[in-house]
């Protein structure tokens, strides 16, 4: 396991995790050639086939399973289509008067990978049954936040992990918690943000391809597969394994956390991790694959829902659009002479673009409402425009960098959105945001003491949040497509008000 040692919180990217070689100790792992002849076997593996590993080194699978076991992984084997394909099968007797095993079938390279953790028993899941009542109940909640809301809901009573997570990747890898189900006893995360490198590139690539990982307990230490290195000297690659044990980097963090166990499912948009939805628990908890199995097929249909939902968000953003035409140039009608002017509207304004703050500024004179810069400030903000805005809208949530002055008010303005009204000289319509830090505490309990390990104080989730703040210093939060699509449309409404208001100043003139 020297591959791991070599790993430290500064170059995480590059720890191999599907090349870590090691699996969690609820279940076994063997790995055959297309003969069913064994090439490798977890150290553990005497203790669910009755042989050990140097026993089952090329071996035949044939010698070791009933005909019956090894007929059903076959036909299983033929049913894997394309580069990420996982087959299951659920209580099967693999020798004579066994235990029935839940079983996950895959290839790696050539090698055929068969996981198998016993059956459990107990649980008495109807896969088909409560997968089809979740989705129904997820089809009954409106809105985008009620889906999520519901989403975490439904996983947390589906394999009772205390506490579940929808967390929500952003533009730069940095993710934030967008809807939470929490036992009593836990403290909340919801709200929270953390940094992208709390889940490092190959690990988000990992789970692109591999939707669902389980840490049954951080305090177990993972089972070797041996022989570790091939003739290749390449250990065994387990980006698709069910039982892949995780990073130990990963591993202390939830062990700093007071977490025992954890679990997430990738939420995807368009194949791309879109979010995970990450799973908690102070003690150990080993749901059953097949409740992982729904727990997972669950998260792809979310994933489905969501992207409905954006498109049918997006219809609505297109109708409040429309609406917010019609109301100005109704407005524009009741106008009294002596009134006319952009002035009227910022209230109104403001509600169509999420922002703190508004400000207009017109050769006519300037306006603002919410936190805004000072007039002084803003007019610098307007000649920077006229620089770097030339006729078109013009965002960015690092005002800072843009406009050097700006650094030093970032509390009152850290990003902007222009709207250009004019050709020359230049008007605005400017939607300001305050410094995200403002608006982003952390929730958690602040005297709670933490054991911390090897890898120390960076990570925890408290640093983690400090870490963000850092790299969020003197930014907004950034503005989305949909924002800007809205200020397109805005700006062509606005251009015809503008137009009229002129038009009416001067018939009043003749
Ligand atoms: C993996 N890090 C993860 C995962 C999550 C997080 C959800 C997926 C694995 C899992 O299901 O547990 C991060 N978990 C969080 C966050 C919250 C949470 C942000 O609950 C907040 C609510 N991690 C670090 C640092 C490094 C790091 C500094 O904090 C590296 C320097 C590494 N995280 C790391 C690695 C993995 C990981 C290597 C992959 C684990 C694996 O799949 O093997």
């Amino acid at each position: 396991l020297s591959l791991a040692q070599t790993v430290d919180l500064t170059n995480c990217d590059r720890e191999p995790i599907h090349m870590l070689g090691g699996v969690q100790p609820i279940g076994f792992l063997v790995a055959t050639a297309s003969d069913w002849v064994v090439r490798r076997a977890s150290a553990n593996v005497e203790a669910h086939l009755g042989r050990p590993p140097e026993a089952l080194l090329g071996e035949s699978l044939s010698r070791i399973l009933t005909r019956e076991a090894l007929h059903q992984i076959g036909g299983r084997l033929h049913l894997l289509r394309g580069p990420n394909a996982v087959e299951r099968l659920f209580g099967v007797t693999l020798q004579e008067g066994g235990p029935p095993y839940d079983l996950a079938i895959h290839m790696s390279g050539d090698s055929i990978v068969l996981e198998g953790e016993p059956s459990d028993l107990e649980d008495a899941l109807e896969a088909g049954t409560t997968v089809r009542g979740m989705i129904a109940r997820l089809h009954q909640v409106e809105g985008f936040e009620g889906l999520c809301r519901e989403a975490v809901r439904q996983i947390r009573a589906l394999t009772g992990f205390g506490r579940v997570m929808l967390y929500r990747f952003d533009h730069d890898g940095a993710g934030e918690v967008i809807a939470e189900s929490t036992a009593s006893f836990m403290p909340s995360f919801m709200g929270l943000h953390f940094p992208a490198s709390d889940i490092p590139r190959q690990a988000r690539l990992l789970y692109e391809r591999n939707w669902l990982r389980l840490i049954t307990d951080t305090e177990l230490a993972p089972v070797p597969v041996l022989p570790l290195l091939d003739r290749h000297q390449q250990p065994l690659d387990l980006s698709l394994s069910v039982l892949r044990s995780v990073s130990p980097i990963h591993i202390e963090y939830l062990r700093n956390m007071g977490i025992r166990a954890s679990m997430s499912i990738s939420v995807l948009r368009k194949g791309r991790l879109w979010g995970l939805i990450a799973c908690h628990n102070t003690e150990p908890l080993r749901v059953p694959f097949e409740r992982r199995t729904a727990a997972e097929l669950f998260g792809q249909i979310f994933s489905l829902a969501l992207e409905n939902r954006e498109r049918e968000e997006e219809a609505e953003r297109e109708a409040q659009a429309s609406q917010v035409h019609h109301r100005l140039m109704a407005a524009l009608g009741a106008m009294r002479p002596g009134n006319r002017s952009l002035t009227e509207f910022l209230e109104m304004l403001s509600e169509v673009i999420d922002c703190d703050g508004i400000g207009l500024w017109s050769s006519t004179g300037t306006a603002m409402r919410g936190h805004t810069p000072t007039a002084e400030e803003f007019s610098g903000i307007v000649r920077f425009l006229h620089r770097a805005a030339s006729g078109t809208i013009y965002a960015t949530h690092r005002l800072g960098e843009m406009h050097p002055p700006a650094a030093d008010f970032s509390q009152r303005a850290a990003g902007l959105l222009a709207i250009p009204l004019s050709r020359a000289p230049r008007d605005y319509l400017v939607f300001f945001r305050r410094a995200v830090t403002h608006s982003v505490t952390w929730a958690g309990d602040p005297n709670k003491p933490v054991t911390l390990g090897p890898n120390g104080l960076r990570l925890t989730p408290r640093k983690s949040f400090a870490a963000w703040q850092e790299t969020v210093q003197g930014q907004s939060r950034p503005w989305s497509e949909s924002d800007l699509m809205m200020a397109e449309r805005l700006r062509v409404t606005l251009l015809e008000v503008v137009l009229q208001l002129t038009d009416m100043a001067e018939r009043e003139r003749r």
